[in-house]
């Protein structure tokens, strides 16, 4: 439902990216202010239309839509905040130059794949097909080259065993702090 949105007004903008052209008019150069004025006015009524809604836990058939922007050697948001059962919906976003990774399970996860990418010759350029893990410690692993997004569909478990985790098992990722806690909330009823 946002992103519509964000391209309309993405698109407004770049209309509105021709003022030298009405500054060379010059006595119509006040009309176009006025008409620059009104766009701006459409804008803002659209972006304060009422209170920010609270967020709705996904389910299998509407998973809730989540973004996460990977870059050298972070995730965007610092935490990945999800509710205890629901289906997300997973934009991984990579807005870094390298492959990056999003790998979502436990410790024993992240372990698994960390021992996993370090052991593939040579170290970089990161992760291929050929890096797997046993099954029961596999996770959820999204690999996503530059400048390009991937999605994924998780289902959140409703009592995890052990604290959840994102990290990126990029050769000397993980080292340098690329991991984020996914905080999991009750959800309402
Ligand atoms: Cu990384």
């Amino acid at each position: 439902m946002v992103a519509p949105a964000v391209s309309r007004s993405s698109r407004r903008t770049g209309r509105r990216s021709s003022p030298v052209d009405f500054a060379a008019v010059g006595s119509r150069r006040w009309l176009a202010g006025i008409a620059l004025l009104g766009l701006a006015a459409v804008a803002c009524s659209q972006g304060s239309a009422g209170p920010t809604p609270e967020p709705i836990p996904g389910t299998v058939d509407h998973p809730r839509e989540v973004n996460l922007i990977a870059s050298e050697y972070a995730f965007a948001p610092s935490t990945l905040q999800v509710f205890a059962g629901e289906t997300i919906l997973l934009h991984v976003v990579n807005a870094g130059l390298e492959v990056l990774e999003a790998i979502l399970g436990d410790g024993r996860v992240q372990d698994a794949w960390e021992a996993a990418e370090a052991a593939v010759p040579p170290p970089p350029p990161g992760p291929t097909p050929v890096v797997t893990v046993p099954p029961d410690v596999s996770g959820v692993r999204v690999v996503v080259r530059s400048g390009q997004r991937m999605d994924v569909v998780w289902t959140v478990p409703q009592a995890p065993s052990a604290p959840l985790v994102v990290g990126c098992h990029i050769p000397g990722h993980w080292a340098r702090g690329m991991k984020i806690l996914i905080e999991v909330a009750a959800a309402q009823r």
